[in-house]
């Protein structure tokens, strides 16, 4: 372990004897809800990965510290103080812990911390991708560089087409990333069950998944593994009112010259605005759905050590 990494107790100890143990973002709290549905979504999520056997570790860079495990009363500060947390990358990292200061993890930085403290899935909403327009901007998120290196399976319900959806399949399969859709053959974007692109492999089961990630690790072959699960049909969004949202935020952010990690935070708060807040009890029903599979999944890796 390393000297910058603090583990919860209750973490620590499942770790220590093998129990599953879910990790959680924390930029999904401080960036991508509002205050106060972030704190009861969080607790929520946590609350739902005990329900199917498992033990939850949010993470989050605090005082320097990076965090796997919060408290509630962790958690409800990240939420309330929202924006006024670091967005905190890969190349955050050094900085702030040097500083001492707070940040929230991103996909990225959640995978980062859940390695190092020996946590083999995560659930979350959505990852990062590249971006539409990203062959002039470049901009492509660091979460698919990650999950080119870094052993830990994350659960998303795919990625919103605020993202260029082909573009990221490309970039994942350079990398070496499989892609599985959890009982689809399409990949899930987000708000909906289908994208029209598909994924590399359908799986339908929890035990299948741990099989396919055991065999990754065990052949030695680095990096993780994107698992999409479909939003539930009961909460999915109609296609064009959620597109046109999109498209809308899209034309708000090219105009106002927003760029660099700003984007994905303005494109969310505006969909949600733009939606009247319907695609933000869409978002947290697919988070937990993700942490139900999550558990399940990591209970079967558990088993099998
Ligand atoms: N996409 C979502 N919800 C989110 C994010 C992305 O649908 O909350 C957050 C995640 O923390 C993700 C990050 O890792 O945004 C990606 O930011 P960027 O595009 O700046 O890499
Ligand atoms: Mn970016």
């Amino acid at each position: 372990m390393n000297r910058y990494l603090d583990c919860s107790p209750e973490v620590a100890q499942a770790l220590a004897l093998g129990r599953p143990v879910v990790a959680l973002e924390s930029t999904i709290i401080s960036h991508g809800m509002p205050y106060p549905q972030n704190v009861e979504t969080a607790l929520k999520v946590e609350q739902t990965v005990r329900d199917n056997g498992a033990v939850p570790a949010t993470i989050a860079v605090i005082g320097g510290r990076l965090k796997a495990g919060l408290t509630p009363q962790e958690i409800e500060y990240l939420g309330k103080k929202g924006r006024g947390v670091a967005k905190a990358s890969r190349r955050d990292l050094p900085v702030l812990v040097a500083r001492g200061d707070d940040g929230a993890t991103t996909v990225t930085t959640t995978m980062i911390i859940a390695a190092m403290a020996g946590i083999k899935v995560f659930a979350t909403g959505g990852i990062g991708g590249v971006h539409r327009g990203a062959e002039t901007t470049m901009d492509i998120s660091a979460d698919l560089e990650e999950l080119a290196k870094t052993p830990v399976m994350v659960i998303c319900a795919g990625a919103k087409s605020i993202l260029d959806l082909g573009l990221t399949l490309e970039y994942l399969e350079t990398k070496g990333v499989p892609v599985i859709g959890y009982g689809t053959e399409e990949l899930p974007a987000f708000y909906t069950r289908r994208s029209g692109y598909k994924v590399d492999y359908r799986i339908d089961s929890p035990e299948e998944l741990a099989a396919a990630f055991s065999a990754k690790i065990e052949m030695g072959l680095e990096g993780g593994m994107l698992v999409t699960n479909p939003i539930p049909e009961e909460f999915s969004m109609d296609p064009e009112r959620i597109n046109a949202a999109i498209n809308q935020a899209l034309e708000e952010c090219n105009a106002k010259g927003i760029r660099g990690k700003e984007t994905t935070p303005f494109l969310l708060a505006r969909i949600k605005d733009i939606t009247g807040g319907d695609s933000l009890a869409s978002n947290i029903q697919l988070v937990l759905n993700n942490a139900r599979l999550a558990a399940s999944t990591a209970a079967i890796l558990s088993k099998a050590q």
